[in-house]
């Protein structure tokens, strides 16, 4: 299916509902692109015939997790993944929805869940970014279903300000990384969770205020490679206005407060 590009009916659908789905944003030959210098950041760890990504990666698991951590932390800076990430049009269209002339890249990576979901997200914004406002970019390599698990949202949540974030879990329950935020539960309840199913190569655009996480997967052996950026504008940025700011905002401070370029 040939992807439809109209950056009104994108920033529209932004405005409204806080993200789009935009279908077929990666081609077939795109995704394989992509998906074979996963494929050989893995075969290079350890070399073997085995030609699937997905089983690969529970083969390199099994070999050496450290190994396959690092894997994961190399992918951020995988150029292929750039070329796609950093599209002229898709500068334009950020360009357009902020209606600036420059735009940062202010975290490329991929996320990688597999059928342990230890490293699932709880419900946050998306903070800790060089500017206040931005749009998240992300896109699953294989569909996502209640099968594979996948992106949740809570409808409408971006209609309200950033909410306060904090570093405990919201049941209690010991956390597998004491760097990511979340919103507590009396907040997030309030909005309808839509556990969205985005096919393989689409992309979600998604404004930092939309409260979102993640939902697990059901079935062994599946693995949910997503692919992701956060654009910045040249707008609300602390670090080029204050120079006791460190560069990315933390989340400790109030977002609804930050009113820098008026
Ligand atoms: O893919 C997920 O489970 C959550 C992703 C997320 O929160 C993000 O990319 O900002
Ligand atoms: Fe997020």
């Amino acid at each position: 299916m040939k992807r439809i590009w109209n950056n009104k009916t994108i920033i529209k659908n932004i405005k409204d509902n806080g993200y789009y789905i935009f279908k077929n944003f990666f081609n077939e030959k795109s995704l394989n692109e992509i998906k074979n210098s996963l494929w050989e950041t893995l075969n290079y760890i350890k070399k073997d015939k085995e030609k699937s990504l997905i089983s690969k990666y529970y083969k390199i698991k099994k070999f050496n997790k450290k190994l396959k951590g690092n894997w994961y932390d190399m992918a951020c800076h995988n150029l292929t993944l750039y070329k796609f990430l950093h599209s002229e049009k898709m500068i334009t269209l950020i360009k357009e929805y902020f209606k600036t002339k420059v735009v940062f890249s202010s975290r490329p990576c991929i996320h990688v869940h597999d059928s342990s979901n230890d490293f699932l997200l709880e419900p946050h914004q998306e903070t800790n970014m060089f500017s206040r406002d931005g749009i998240l970019l992300w896109s699953p390599l294989y569909n996502t279903n209640e099968k594979c698990g996948g992106l949740t949202i809570y409808k409408n949540s971006h209609k309200h300000g950033f909410f306060p974030h904090k570093l405990t879990s919201p049941n209690g329950k010991k956390m597998w990384t004491k760097d990511y935020t979340n919103i507590d539960r009396s907040i997030y309840s309030k909005f309808e969770k839509i556990n969205l199913e985005v096919e393989a190569g689409s992309a979600v655009l998604m404004i930092n205020k939309m409260i979102h996480s993640g939902y697990p997967m059901k079935d062994k052996n599946k693995l949910r490679i997503t692919i992701t950026e956060r654009y910045n504008p040249l707008k609300n940025i602390p670090f080029l206005k204050n120079d006791k700011a460190p560069p990315k905002i933390p989340y400790t401070i109030d977002y609804n407060k930050i009113n820098l370029d008026n």
